[in-house]
């Protein structure tokens, strides 16, 4: 046995998966990883690992990885594949992305990636630098992960805001500064299993222990329901009546903060007045809950000192997602819980570091004017929906994939696709976007394993490294970490090099001043006056000093604007709720309801034939969405794909506990083994997404079992708002059951 090394680093995608952020010791013995440990120091997760952690040695040398570039050599779908060179692969992708942009423009190929991993620096880098404005999450309709929550959130408070639990000091918990939200409206996410978005879903137990309550917003039982003060169980996609509802008990009942609402809110009456056409029974009837407990969570929630709300994603999917963000966003500006220890508070990258250049300023420089006309004037759907156009970055899914289909206004031809299962787990209409796919001319895609979209659609596989396997950096709030290469697997490569090489062929001017990727980081990390290989001496992490970056009333301070006055980065220097850039952009500056496009009250007729709501996507800690099928050590804790019904529904439809079902609309039916569980209300199933057989058959018409697992087969689209932020019917589509008969596929 050789000598054992330990080396701390963050776990960051390739891996884990996930939105990242934990310090983790990487064991390694003889140039490969033997185990995984969380970092005691690190301030993230003090030491805690999950099991997607726990499992790495099983990831980074599965059998099934994909350890050299790779060409198709078969039709597509067929599953031929064989090995090449990076020269060959990437002379191949620089050839055929030339072409289409010489013949139809850069903007004829699209930029695809999947949830927030490590790869919004480096797939911006090359869609950019290539020339094309349609960066995309492909499939993800109405673009419903966070940015509906972001919209919301930058156009009101100039900022962002997370729920207080110290992550912005080091000492955290002991920081004598900080204070315990007293309660904790944990909204529409189950933080234990998800950290999402920069958040680490177990502080909130350690807010528990420390004295939070909780006030749980969600259709199921869940760990933190049932520990729960409140457990409001709201039907699903209702929850902007719900959050104007107790805005409105918070207002009529005169327990908001007046201080903070005089001094630094504007357009409060309006508000009132808007949340007034929220009355409790109205409220009650259409979420469900019982009007005694809205006003029972909104009281406590008002009354306490200081609180905090830690939202998820069904807010972003609930129809026109950011107008229920914004209703949300507005009981902590009017209970001023804003940038308060233990409220909400607000959050910027540490150091104001970030991975890729959000100025236009820093755009022009890097990559040329051209690209900020094209970004205007060609990037989808920016001409249709209000919060593409005004929120420069994403293209639309949801008409990109249309585009795609139709050529117009103009063609698509070719995709890089990185980090993004279009078809086994982002995209609503799963079939509808894999015979679109299917006309693409060129595809390139960077994963790691084979997927059915990797299958279906790719005409090169460049295989990406795990986080032991890869320099980068992160500065997703806080703090500043460096994640460092320690192993090597195969010929594989990190997102960030694959991504620096192919850019530099088409942008070999603009990007000359860096001869590696670590010069790239070095630049990027200059706010911080540490380079990359500083941060890493000092143990790989680091906070913003007293300033701008740290809380807390930094609006007081003169903290948040550019002219250094006190006040909110907005023009009047206000929270705005009354949502002015929003009326500009023709939208509905004040919050509003929707009803879910598919219920009993919008669609009677469907309701009768489908009397089931499909919840799809609530977590599971040992999956990250697609991922992780192939992995021993998780798959054997969840070997199947189930969905779980309520014992009365059970019996209603005669079905068994362990019994393999149907789950069926109009769009299709897919299979499913059952867990009879109070979890879920009679009226409710709930299914987890992204399961396909890693272990099956993977060439077309198979494609690893996809068609008959992919519940996204079964969700519609387009997007249901009319802003084009928030929408994907992800949470509220209606289904019934049917049993398997013998003959029924
Ligand atoms: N039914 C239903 N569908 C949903 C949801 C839901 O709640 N219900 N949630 C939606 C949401 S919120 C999101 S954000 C999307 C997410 O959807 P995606 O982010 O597309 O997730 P996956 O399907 O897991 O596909 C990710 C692919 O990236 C690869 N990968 C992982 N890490 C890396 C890396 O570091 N580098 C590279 N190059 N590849 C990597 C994985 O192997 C995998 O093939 O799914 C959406 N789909
Ligand atoms: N292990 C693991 N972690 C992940 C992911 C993963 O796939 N696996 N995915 C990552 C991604 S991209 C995201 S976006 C986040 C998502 O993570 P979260 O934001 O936590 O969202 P979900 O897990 O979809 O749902 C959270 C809870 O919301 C409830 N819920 C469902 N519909 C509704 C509704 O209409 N209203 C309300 N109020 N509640 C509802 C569900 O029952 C569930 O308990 O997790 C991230 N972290
Ligand atoms: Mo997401």
């Amino acid at each position: 046995m050789g000598k054992i090394d330990v080396y701390p680093t963050t776990a960051w995608s390739a891996g884990t998966g996930c939105h990242g952020g934990c310090g983790q010791n990487l064991f390694v013995e003889d140039g490969k990883l033997v185990k995984v440990e969380g970092n005691e120091d690190h301030p993230w997760n003090q030491g805690r690992s999950c099991p997607r952690a726990l499992a790495m040695t099983q990831y980074v040398y599965h059998e099934d990885r994909i350890t050299q570039p790779q060409i198709r050599v078969g039709e597509r779908g067929e599953g031929k594949f064989e090995p090449i060179s990076w020269d060959e692969a990437l002379d191949i992708c620089e050839e055929r992305m030339g072409k289409i942009r010489d013949e139809h423009g850069a903007e004829s190929v699209i930029f695809v990636q999947g949830t927030g991993r490590d790869i919004g620096g480096p797939i911006t880098f090359l869609a950019y630098s290539y020339g094309s404005p349609n960066w995309v999450q492909l499939g993800l309709s109405g673009h419903s992960c966070y940015t509906p929550r972001l919209g919301a959130m930058k156009t009101t408070l100039g900022e962002f805001a997370v729920a207080d639990c110290s992550q912005f000091l080091e000492k955290r918990y002991e920081d004598p500064e900080w204070e315990a939200p007293e309660y904790i409206i944990v909204w529409g996410q189950n933080p234990p299993n998800t950290c999402p978005d920069g958040f680490y879903g177990p502080w909130i137990v350690d807010c528990m222990q420390r004295g939070s309550k909780i006030i749980s917003v969600d259709p199921r039982n869940t760990w933190m329901s049932t520990r729960a003060e409140y457990h409001l169980q709201i039907r699903p996609g209702t929850d902007g009546a719900l959050a104007l509802g107790m805005l409105n008990i918070i207002i009529e009942e005169e327990i908001y903060d007046k201080d903070f609402v005089e001094k630094w809110v504007d357009g409060f009456d309006a508000i009132k007045e808007r949340a007034a056409e929220y009355p409790v029974d109205k409220v009650a009837a259409i979420t469900e809950i019982p009007a005694a407990d809205i006003q029972a969570a909104a009281r406590a929630y008002a009354n306490a000192k200081q609180a905090a709300i830690q939202w998820g994603v069904p807010i972003d999917m609930c129809p026109d997602g950011t107008a229920v963000a914004h209703a949300i966003s507005c009981l902590w500006t009017v209970t001023g819980n804003i940038d308060i220890p233990g409220g909400q508070v607000i959050a910027k990258p540490a150091f104001g570091v970030t991975a890729y250049p959000f100025s236009s300023e820093e755009l022009i420089e890097l990559y040329g004017k051209d690209l900020i006309t094209r970004m205007n004037e060609k990037r989808i759907g920016a001409d249709v929906y209000p919060m593409y156009k005004h929120f420069r970055g994403w293209a639309s899914p949801d008409v990109t994939i249309e585009q795609i289909e139709t050529g117009d206004p103009y063609p698509i031809k070719g995709a890089w696709i990185q980090t993004a299962n279009v078809i086994g787990g982002q995209a609503a209409r799963a079939k509808f976007h894999y015979d679109a796919m299917k006309k693409l001319d060129f595809v390139a895609i960077v994963d790691l394993f084979h997927n059915p979209t990797t299958m279906a659609l790719a005409d090169i596989i460049l295989p990406a490294a795990t986080f032991p396997e890869k320099n980068s950096f992160r500065s997703w709030w806080t703090p500043m970490d460096s994640i460092k290469k320690r192993v090597q697997v195969g010929e594989c490569r990190s997102d960030w090099e694959i991504n620096f090489e192919l850019a530099k062929r088409f942008n070999p001017e603009g990007l000359q001043r860096w001869a590696t990727v670590i010069d790239y980081f070095d630049e990027r990390m200059e706010p911080s006056g540490m380079t990359f290989e500083d941060l890493e001496a000092k143990g790989g992490w680091a906070m913003s000093p007293e300033g701008p970056g740290r809380p807390y009333r930094r609006y007081e301070k003169g903290h948040l604007r550019a002219d250094g006055k006190p006040g909110f980065n907005t023009p009047s220097g206000k929270v705005e709720i009354y949502n002015k850039s929003f009326e500009e952009w023709g939208m509905d500056p004040l919050p509003f309801y929707t009803e879910p496009p598919q219920s009993e009250a919008s669609t009677p007729d469907l309701f009768k034939k489908y009397p089931l709501v499909m919840i799809t996507g609530a977590r599971s800690n040992l999956f990250f969405h697609s991922e992780h099928r192939q992995i021993p050590w998780l798959r054997e804790k969840e070997p199947d794909p189930t969905v779980e019904i309520h014992p009365d529904t059970a019996k209603e439809y005669n079905i068994y506990d362990g019994e393999w079902v149907h789950l069926e609309n109009d769009m299709g039916h897919i299979k499913r083994k059952t867990v009879i569980s109070l979890k879920v209300k009679p009226n409710h199933v709930q299914t987890l997404h992204g399961w396909f057989k890693p272990e099956a058959e993977g060439a077309e018409p198979n494609l690893f079992n996809v068609w008959d697992y992919q519940v996204n087969q079964i969700i519609p689209g387009p997007q249901a708002s009319k802003s084009g932020f928030g929408g994907g019917q992800y949470k509220t589509t209606l289904v019934r059951l049917a049993k398997i008969t013998e003959g029924s596929a």
